[in-house]
C-alpha cells in the first residue's frame, strides 16, 4: 500500500514541488524464524509412531534466526505421516473418505538453563482439528505424509530458544488418553536428518521427547521431527499497544488505519506518529536558504525498519535514485531518531519519497 501526498513550495519562478510517496515494499506480514520442512515434500519419512513408542510429546529445542524482531508466534507447522489404512476404519471411512478428524495440538515450551538440569516452561500451545488423510492403498510406502499448521492470534511473545513440540491422544498416550483403539494410533511424526534451513538446532543430536517414562531434552530417534515456526516483528507489537490496542485485533493490524489519516499503522509506527489521532503527514519539508531544502521525518532506531530516501527530477520520464544529501540526526526521543536530510535544490520540481520497509 502506498499513501501519496503532494507538497508545494514557492521556489523562484518555479514551483519546486515534492511528493512525499511513503510506501512500504511488499515483504512478508509474519517472517519464518524457524523451519526444518522440505520445500516439496516426499511420498513419507521415517517417522514416530506415539503410540507404539509410548509417546506424548516429540519435540525439538531451536534457537530461531538471529537478526530477527520477529517473536510473536503466528504459526507452526509440523509435518506428520499417516499410517493409518481406511480399510482398517470402514466405518470412519464411510463417514468421510478424505480422511478422519483428529485433533492435534502444537505446543512451545521456554526452556530454563539456570539449574544444574533444564528446566521447561509452558509458553502457549495451539489445538486444531485437522483432516488426517488416509494413507493411499497404492502407497508404496508404509506411510503418508502431510503437512499440519496451527494458527496463533500473534499475541503471545515466544523467547528465540524455545522447544517446539507436537502432542495429540492416543488409546494410551497423550494428556488425556482416548482409551479405545482408533486411526491415531498409526499417526507419527516424521524425522528426518535435515538441517534447518532457518534457524538452527540447538542440540542436533537429540530430541525432547515425554513419554511414559522420561522427559527429557536428550532423547533420540533417527533424526529430528520436521517444523516450521512463523512469526511477526516484536517492536510493531509493542508499538501498537502502547496505544491501548490488543496485538493482533481489529484496529491494530498493520494495514488498518483506525484514525482515517490515510496513513496505515505500520506506516504511523515507520515515521512515529500517532495511529490514534490524524496525522497531516510524517513528513516536514521546509526551505531552509536560497538554495536549500531540509527534509525531515522521524525513524526508529532499532533496527525495526529501513529508510531509504529517494529522488526524481520527473516523474513521467525520471526514475527514482538514491537521494544523496547530508544526514543529520539532530535529535534523539527515545526509539526514534530525527533524521534530516539537506538538498541543494535547481530551478526544477524535484520529487522526494521515503521508502520503509519493515525488517522482518
Ligand atoms: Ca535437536
Ligand atoms: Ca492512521
Ligand atoms: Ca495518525
Amino acid at each position: 500500500m502506498n499513501i501519496h501526498r503532494v507538497f508545494g513550495l514557492r521556489w523562484g519562478k518555479s514551483i519546486l514541488l515534492l511528493v512525499s510517496l511513503i510506501g512500504f515494499v511488499e515483504f512478508s506480514r509474519a517472517a519464518v524464524v524457524f523451519n526444518n520442512v522440505p520445500a516439496t515434500l516426499d511420498l513419507s519419512y521415517v517417522s514416530h509412531a506415539y503410540q507404539a513408542n509410548e509417546t506424548t510429546v516429540l519435540g525439538n529445542y531451536v534457537q530461531l534466526t538471529t537478526n530477527s524482531t520477529a517473536r510473536y508466534l503466528t504459526s507452526v507447522t509440523v509435518t506428520m505421516v499417516t499410517q493409518a489404512k481406511a480399510t482398517n476404519w470402514a466405518a470412519l471411512y464411510n463417514s468421510n473418505n478424505a480422511g478422519w478428524s483428529q485433533n492435534l495440538t502444537a505446543v512451545i515450551y521456554s526452556v530454563d538453563n539456570t539449574g544444574a538440569a533444564p528446566v521447561l516452561n509452558y509458553v502457549v500451545s495451539q489445538t486444531q482439528n485437522f483432516l488426517v488423510p488416509w494413507k493411499p492403498l497404492d502407497d508404496p510406502y508404509n506411510g503418508y505424509a502431510f503437512n499440519a499448521t496451527f494458527t496463533f492470534d500473534g499475541s503471545v511473545t515466544i523467547p528465540s530458544q524455545l522447544v517446539i513440540g507436537l502432542t495429540f491422544n492416543t488409546q494410551n498416550y497423550g494428556f488425556d488418553p482416548t482409551g479405545v483403539s482408533g486411526p491415531y494410533n498409526s499417526l507419527n511424526v516424521a524425522i528426518d536428518p535435515a538441517v534447518p534451513t532457518v534457524g538452527s538446532d540447538l542440540d542436533p543430536s537429540h530430541v525432547y521427547i515425554d513419554n511414559a517414562t522420561v522427559s527429557t531434552l536428550n532423547g533420540t530417534v533417527d533424526g529430528s521431527p520436521l517444523f516450521k515456526v512463523e512469526a511477526t516483528g516484536y517492536f510493531y507489537e509493542t508499538w501498537i499497544a502502547s496505544y491501548g490496542y490488543t496485538v493482533g485485533a481489529a484496529g491494530a493490524l498493520r494495514d488498518d488505519d483506525p484514525d482515517h489519516d490515510g496513513l496505515s499503522n505500520l506506516t504511523e509506527f515507520a515515521f512515529g506518529t500517532d495511529p490514534t489521532r490524524y496525522d497531516h503527514s510524517p513528513i516536514t519539508i521546509t526551505k531552509t536558504s536560497s538554495t536549500e531544502v531540509t527534509i525531515s521525518y522521524l525513524a526508529r532506531n532499532d533496527g525495526s525498519v529501513s529508510y531509504e530516501p529517494l529522488l526524481n527530477e520527473n516523474l513521467q520520464s525520471g526514475s527514482w535514485s538514491a537521494a544523496n544529501g547530508t544526514r543529520t540526526v539532530p535529535s534523539v526521543s527515545g526509539n526514534y531518531d530525527t533524521v534530516q536530510y539537506v538538498y541543494s535544490t535547481g530551478v526544477n520540481r524535484k520529487f522526494f519519497k521515503v521508502q520503509a520497509t519493515e525488517v522482518p
